[in-house]
């Protein structure tokens, strides 16, 4: 076995609709048949991931009666058991079913936002029974076409309310659960309320419960809005916001591929795994790492498990990588070239009226820093070639 094998260590999950999803889009039918849940686990376990994430209806279908979630659900448990699996985060499907079509939380008609409250609160009892713990909240349809339909501060009202209510709804039953929001700017809906993490970040600082809830950023949702991946998650993890990770792949300025982890722009995935792990230094990211992707539709099941292994394997490909290249003397040295630790602590420290006159009586040579080259062409270049095999 190859050290680059997945292992449960890894905290390798996947959703039941991502290794499930039958290849259906916009203008084809279904290219492959659907899975049973249990036979997922029982697969995902084999190729070493260590858990499974679920919508509430990818376990028990729509308008399934009481006996036959029961039925499932004990099944389900059960496979759960013999393979070792485990479920750390559920959410609810609140996208499919056309009394959707116009939102679910933020929807104009209270009916429909009071069946959104109802099919979350089922969906977390169901999450709850399968030991998830982290519950995420993506708002598929929470957004528009005809623009005018409504104020838009009285959607983010109307999500404010929701959240607030599903906080105290956790806590009142001890589910011990927390919200991760994920956000995306476009598709299905031509614009979606809170559309990027950032958005998301604000917003959770306007809920009653904020230390409850964190964000749970996707690579293609952020790559779709034209931003930097890393970057977003770097800030919700400056502030201890990082709850859950969707991985995947993305070509900028497409629909939502959700491809193989690191099967585009490998330089992009490169800096985020480094982040995650925390090679240049700092906290590493210690949750579940959710590949919420799916196989190309040219494949058939072997396929699917090639992908899941595929996305596995180049993450812990990338680990490697991250610790080599920021233990190469030659990328320590530029990094640290420009550091200065007399002059650090000045602007690290916060004010002070002796830090400001220190800062005011310095002599700062600006002609001789501003010629002065910083040698990024040299460190690009090193990171891509420790990223093609040639160095590390
Ligand atoms: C859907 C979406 C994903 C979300 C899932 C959670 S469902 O596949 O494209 O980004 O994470 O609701
Ligand atoms: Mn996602
Ligand atoms: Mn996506």
């Amino acid at each position: 076995m190859s050290s680059f094998d997945p292992i449960k260590q890894d905290r390798f999950t996947f959703g039941l609709w991502t290794v499930g999803n039958p290849g259906r889009d916009p203008f084809g039918e279904a290219v492959r048949p659907v899975l049973d849940p249990n036979h997922i686990v029982r697969k995902l376990a084999e190729c070493g991931a260590s858990g499974v994430n679920l919508h509430d209806n990818d376990l028990v279908p729509f308008g399934s009666s009481a006996g036959e979630q029961d039925r499932i659900v004990s099944e389900f448990k059960k496979t759960l058991a013999d393979t070792g699996m485990t479920v750390p985060m559920a959410t609810t499907n609140l996208f499919t079913h056309p009394v959707f079509k116009d939102g679910a939380f933020t929807s104009n008609d209270p009916k429909v936002r009071a069946f959104a409250l109802q099919k979350t609160m089922r969906a977390m009892d169901l999450g709850a029974e399968l030991g998830a713990k982290l519950y995420v909240f993506w708002g598929g349809r929470e957004g528009t076409e005809a623009d005018a339909c409504r104020d838009p501060r009285s959607a983010l009202q109307r999500m404010r309310d929701a959240m607030d209510f599903l906080c105290e709804y956790s806590k009142d039953n001890d589910y011990g659960m927390r919200f991760a929001l994920e956000a995306k700017p476009n598709e299905p809906r031509s614009e979606i309320y809170l559309p990027t993490t950032g958005h998301m970040l604000h917003f959770i600082s306007t809920l009653k419960n904020e230390e409850m809830v964190g964000v749970n950023p996707e690579v293609a949702h952020e790559v779709m809005a034209g931003l930097s991946f890393a970057h977003n998650v770097a800030q919700a993890m400056a502030c201890d916001k990082l709850f859950h990770i969707d991985l995947n792949g993305q070509k900028m300025g497409r629909y939502d591929q959700d491809l193989r982890f690191g099967s585009e722009d490998l330089k992009g995935a490169f800096l985020l795994v480094r982040l995650l792990e925390g090679t240049l230094g700092g906290k590493r990211y210690d949750g579940p790492l959710h590949f919420d992707a799916h196989a190309y539709r040219s494949e058939d099941e072997a396929g699917v498990w090639d992908f899941a292994k595929g996305c596995m394997r180049t993450y812990k490909i990338l680990h490697e990588k991250a610790l080599a290249f920021d233990s190469d003397p030659d990328v320590v040295a530029i990094i640290a070239e420009q550091n200065d630790a007399a002059i650090d602590p000045l602007l690290t420290g916060g004010y002070s009226k002796e830090t400001a006159s220190s800062l005011l009586g310095m002599d700062i040579d600006v002609d001789a820093i501003a010629a002065r080259g910083l040698r990024y062409e040299r460190l690009d270049q090193l990171l891509v070639e420790h990223l093609l095999g040639v160095r590390g």
